[in-house]
């Protein structure tokens, strides 16, 4: 009998046992050890969710919209204060650094609620004339939606889900991804704290089989995912049998561009920030680093400096640390094993390439910071995500050059720009098929700025007004102000 933790699925305000005892391990990325177990959500699980959830739209959905706005920013006030506990948790579940978590998941993930709990009572249909009669439409609620994770910014991403679905009057069954249970785990404690009815924010854990469950149930009227494009198509496709609306948030293979008259420095801080932050493991990072010839020589040499320098692997939970432990052993093996295949098809080693076991975290599931110089467009590392903390870096000539290869992928989650002439920064960025963008900057993703992909990474949007519309349907009402004509 394990002597770890259980924890188990949460539904209707409370924990619920699986009644099989069934249960899957959760690591902790940077030493190796099993931190604790969760219960899968077995079908009667699944079943008291669905149950749960109807009962919660019922007490939800007829709220008015501002006092869904109150409790929501009670539930903001609870994650802000309990943000340091929350990020250790995130940290033992992720392996990312604190460094991170404590500044930018739980801090992004209460700012969406807070931004769409302040939308919720905006929320508005129109009125039109016609005639002597006139129409006039309304904004429901979609029902029960789903949520599924993915275990780079587990807590983040729940937030992010939840926000809009529940500032419009819905209710969440969210799945976490199985690396990752924990943050999902504690916001829906927190909902529950401030005041959110039972059954409005269930969590039910497991891996894809849990996951193709949601996708496929009759009750459930949307599909919000987080994940990788192979795994996106299935669930569209599932979700496709019941006609779910789906939100689609993939994977990446992102271009920057760095033209000759960048600021070095900036322009590397760009690179190392999309290619090591969360050691590789953020979808929009910008893994195809294109840099203009002149600069070229300069920015490699700064590049190598500033990441043998400056970069600090090991125990994520020590203060200096700023680059951590990959998710699993098998991610880490994957991302040696890309590593492997630049090396054979030719790419140039600048630094890294290797496993790192850190002093003060021997067995966890670390890779160095590697960036391979000499890339060719047709390589394996240049065209696939990878994933981990793996930057390709590519020279070019001119503008329509660069543009053509930067947009030469199936994918098209985000791009970066770098250059003090800005009507070439808007020129570029404007012919750049991608949905998030930067210019001079990369990576920030405030609540406010609607953040999804094109062509393959995606379909829809997260955080922004924009996505209200996508947990609202519109109801249009005539009304007759007259007798009604007719010629029967
Ligand atoms: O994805 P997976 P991971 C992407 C990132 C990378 C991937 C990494 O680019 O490609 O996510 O996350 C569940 N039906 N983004 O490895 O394996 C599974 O249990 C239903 C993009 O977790 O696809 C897990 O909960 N669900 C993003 C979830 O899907 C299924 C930002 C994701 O698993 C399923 C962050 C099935 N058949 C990461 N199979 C963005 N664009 O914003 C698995 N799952």
């Amino acid at each position: 009998m394990s002597s770890k933790v259980i924890y188990q699925n949460y539904v209707h305000g409370k924990y619920l046992a699986n009644g099989t005892g069934e249960t899957f391990e959760v690591i902790n990325p940077a030493t190796g050890n099993v931190s604790y177990l969760v219960e899968v959500a077995t079908e009667s699980v699944q079943q008291a969710a669905i149950e749960s959830a109807k009962t919660g739209f019922a007490i939800w959905s007829a709220m008015m919209p501002i006092e869904r706005s109150r409790i929501l920013l009670k539930a903001v006030a609870l994650l802000r204060e309990q943000n340091d506990d929350l990020a250790a948790g995130e940290v033992l579940d992720t392996g990312k650094p604190w460094q991170e978590a404590s500044v930018v998941d739980i801090v992004t993930g209460a700012d969406s609620i807070e931004f769409f709990a302040g939308l919720a009572p905006s929320i508005e249909g129109n009125q039109q004339p016609v005639g002597a009669d006139f129409y006039y439409t309304r904004r429901e609620p979609l029902g029960i939606c789903a949520g599924i994770g993915a275990w780079n910014y587990p807590l983040q991403i729940a937030c992010w889900k939840a926000a809009p679905a529940l500032a419009c009057g819905n209710v969440m069954i969210f799945k976490p991804s199985e690396e990752t249970p924990r943050g999902a785990m504690r916001l829906a404690e927190i909902f529950t704290q401030a005041g959110v009815p039972d059954g409005v924010f269930n969590v039910v854990q497991g891996d894809g089989r849990v996951g193709a469950w949601l996708t496929t149930n009759e009750d459930i009227a949307k599909v919000s995912f987080t994940g990788e494009v192979g795994t996106g198509k299935k669930v569209m496709a599932a979700a496709a049998g019941s006609l779910k609306e789906v939100t689609m948030e993939l994977g990446g293979k992102s271009p920057l561009i760095i033209f000759n008259d960048a600021d070095v420095e900036n322009a590397v801080s760009a690179a190392m920030l999309a290619n090591f932050y969360t050691q590789g493991e953020v979808c929009t990072n910008g893994t195809r680093v294109f840099v203009q010839q002149d600069i070229y020589p300069r920015f490699i040499q700064r590049l190598k400096e500033r990441t043998e320098q400056n970069i600090v692997c090991g125990d994520p939970m020590h203060p200096d640390t700023n680059f951590g432990a990959l998710i699993s052993r098998d991610h880490q093996q994957k991302v040696l094993d890309y590593i492997e295949i630049g090396k054979k098809e030719g790419a140039t080693l600048l630094t890294g390439g290797t496993a790192l076991t850190p002093d003060n975290a021997p067995n966890g599931f670390f890779v160095a910071p590697t960036v391979f110089i000499d890339c060719t467009d047709e390589m394996t590392i240049s065209k696939e995500e990878i994933f981990g903390p793996v930057m390709s870096v590519f020279t070019f000539t001119d503008e329509d050059e660069v543009i053509e290869r930067a947009n030469s992928t199936h994918l098209g989650l985000a791009a970066g720009v770098f250059t003090q002439d800005i009507t070439r920064a808007h020129r570029v960025i404007h012919q750049m098929q991608a949905g998030i963008c930067w210019i001079n900057a990369y990576g920030a993703s405030p609540a406010e700025m609607p953040v999804g992909g094109y062509k393959m990474s995606g379909i829809g949007r997260e955080n922004g007004s924009e996505t209200l519309k996508a947990y609202t349907q519109i109801k249009a009402v005539y009304v007759g102000m007259q007798s009604l004509e007719s010629p029967f």
